[in-house]
């Protein structure tokens, strides 16, 4: 008896210690780990990815044509920029119609047969979520400008011009920078953060909220699985619309993300749409900070799961001057403390995510790398690398796995964007540095990210049979699918790669992030896992050739997962070749 009692004890004691010993394989069963964590998302602009019709504009029938080439890409989600009805003032970020389909993009029919070819090839798909405002052709706005009593009225933001001007609010693409456009009709003035055709919905209102929620459910009864949420942030506002609290010391943009009942609509859209579904969301994180960002993600809190943030991409602009690159180039210790500290953000609860491109951002090959012809691969690899082995789930810029880079516009002409075209006025409203914000513009152009898809090195990179909406970069001739993908050493194959060594180590997905050697202006390098589990990245920011060497007690594995050259040397040191960017196995 004595003795059963010794061995159940025993026994139990071996199953609670297991169970409590720290696992040094990442566990990859958790019921923390979720698809939307382990996903690779590949963003279209699909006014830019392929024109079926000879039109000039990208459309759904050309998404759905190339299918195979985006699931040749190995990538799990696609988001689309917006797809609605829409007059194209802010092209599709001004929506006419939430459940129609974009006339230049196809019917709805289009998206039927889109979303089965994902599917049937096991990519999801996640919409754009424009709901902070609509475009001012909406009915919606239509009826509520028409009269004060209209039912619609307050459907959006209205201000009775007796009452005199209401309190300043900044515009992002107002040619006076005024969010507050007078309307005759009823002689008062509507709110609009964006452009005067993009007025701001009034999500104070329940039936507003409502028409939202059922149109989303609209959108994930049809299969959608998920949405990306543009300027979530700014949808609840103190209606008094007071002067700018002091508090902000003048920031409008974080007082917009911090309206007073933000939290509360997200958790209703959470309860009423979200939870009903088994989708992914996530915030465009405007205005929010590192104090502000588990408000939104934390499970516990019910409301989205990831968001993206604003800090990487703001980096080594001049303070105070819109979008205007440091003329110094940005610093490389900076950038590692952004992304560092919002790994440990999100270290313990809640999930991040990282991008470098996206359509409101330049090529990240320009702005982050080095386009200069002998640089362009390597460099555009090496950010590619970064992308992909981080502790966060990758956004990743469709054209970017070709190396896309800027197009550099020498005039206002040339550009499309409202954004551009806009502030250009401004400035000159302002008697302001024209040739200066030209010059900026080259590199920080929202256009720039914006250029047709380089299919091949037939005319308009086999974009279109007619004119493009916005010019094709002039390096398609070189830089274009047809050419890369039978390349094994193109940017094309290594993206590829990048993506296989992501899914097949779940280690760069759930392990733990080390920066190594922080103060280094030259190389940035981390580690990702623990004990046995664990990779080393090194990654070399500069043209230059550079010894790096590895750190006391780090032994490698001599054969790396991933070298974006065909060189690799490494003894008490590793040799790294301009842009040379290494995933090597720790042993
Ligand atoms: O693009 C920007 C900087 O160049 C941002 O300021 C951007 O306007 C802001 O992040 C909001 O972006 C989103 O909403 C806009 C739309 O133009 C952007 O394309 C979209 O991503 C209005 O809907």
């Amino acid at each position: 008896m004595k003795n059963i009692f010794f061995y159940l004890t025993f026994f139990l004691f071996c199953i609670t210690s297991c169970k409590n010993k720290p696992t040094e394989k990442v566990n990859t069963d958790s019921s923390n780990n979720k698809w939307w964590k382990e996903a690779v998302v590949y963003q279209i602009y699909p006014r830019s990815f392929k024109d079926s019709d000879g039109d000039g504009v990208g459309d759904l029938k050309g998404i759905i044509s190339k299918l195979d080439y985006i699931k040749s890409l190995g990538i799990d989600v696609v988001w689309l920029n917006p797809i609605f009805s829409s007059p194209n003032d802010d092209n599709g970020y001004d929506i006419s119609d939430y459940r129609g389909i974009m006339k230049e993009f196809g019917t709805m029919n289009d998206f039927d047969a889109l979303l089965k070819g994902m599917h049937e090839r096991g990519i999801k798909l996640v919409l754009d979520l424009v709901a902070n405002h609509s475009s001012s052709e909406h009915e919606w706005f239509k009826e509520s400008r028409s009269s004060r009593t209209n039912p619609y009225r307050d459907y959006y933001h209205w201000w009775p011009a007796e009452k005199g001007k209401p309190a300043h609010r900044w515009s992002f693409f107002d040619v006076n920078a005024d969010a507050w456009m007078y309307d005759s009709a009823t002689n008062a003035y509507y709110l609009h953060y964006f452009s005067r055709k993009q007025p701001d919905l009034n999500w104070e209102n329940p039936k507003v909220r409502k028409e939202i929620f059922d149109m989303m459910n609209f959108w994930f009864d049809k299969g959608v699985d998920g949405f990306r949420m543009d300027v979530i942030p700014f949808i609840s506002k103190d209606t008094t619309f007071p002067e700018l609290p002091k508090e902000y010391n003048g920031d409008m943009v974080a007082y917009y993300a911090n309206g007073p009942h933000l939290h509360e609509y997200l958790k209703e859209m959470n309860k009423e749409v979200l939870s009903k579904h088994n989708v992914m969301s996530v915030a465009e994180g405007a205005g929010v900070t590192a104090a502000t960002a588990h408000n939104f993600v934390d499970e516990d809190r019910n409301e989205l799961n990831m968001l993206y943030h604003f800090e990487g991409v703001s980096y080594g602009y001049v303070d105070g001057k819109f979008k205007t690159p440091d003329p110094n180039g940005y610093k490389l210790v900076g950038f590692k403390e952004i992304y560092s500290k919002w790994d440990s953000i999100f270290s313990n609860k809640g999930w991040g995510t990282i991008y470098l491109g996206n359509h409101d951002q330049p090529r990240m090959v320009t702005r982050w790398g080095n386009d200069a012809p002998e640089f362009r691969e390597p460099s555009s690899k090496m950010l590619t690398t970064f992308l992909l082995t981080m502790r966060a789930t990758p956004y990743y810029y469709f054209g970017d796995e070709l190396g896309m880079s800027n197009i550099k516009f020498d005039k206002i002409e040339d550009y499309n964007d409202i954004e551009t075209k806009n502030h250009y006025i401004l400035l000159q409203t302002q008697k302001g540095d024209i040739k200066q914000f030209l010059e900026a513009a080259k590199i920080s152009a929202r256009d720039n990210g914006r250029t047709p898809f380089q299919w091949d090195a037939t005319a308009n990179a086999g974009f279109t049979t007619g004119t493009p909406w916005l010019k094709v970069n002039p390096n398609y001739k070189n830089v274009n699918v047809a050419a890369e993908v039978g390349n094994v050493n193109s940017c094309l194959s290594y993206f590829k790669k990048a993506v296989q060594l992501r899914k097949n180590n779940k280690v760069l997905v759930y392990g733990k992030y080390e920066l190594l050697d922080k103060e280094n202006p030259k190389v940035y390098a981390y580690t990702r896992g623990e004990g046995a589990d664990k990779i080393l990245v090194v990654l070399n920011f500069t043209k230059e050739k550079i010894d790096w060497a590895l750190p006391v007690g780090l032994a490698i594995d001599k054969t790396p997962l991933l070298n974006n050259y065909q060189t690799f040397s490494a003894s008490d040191a590793i040799e790294l070749q301009p842009y040379q960017a290494l995933v090597l196995k720790v042993k």
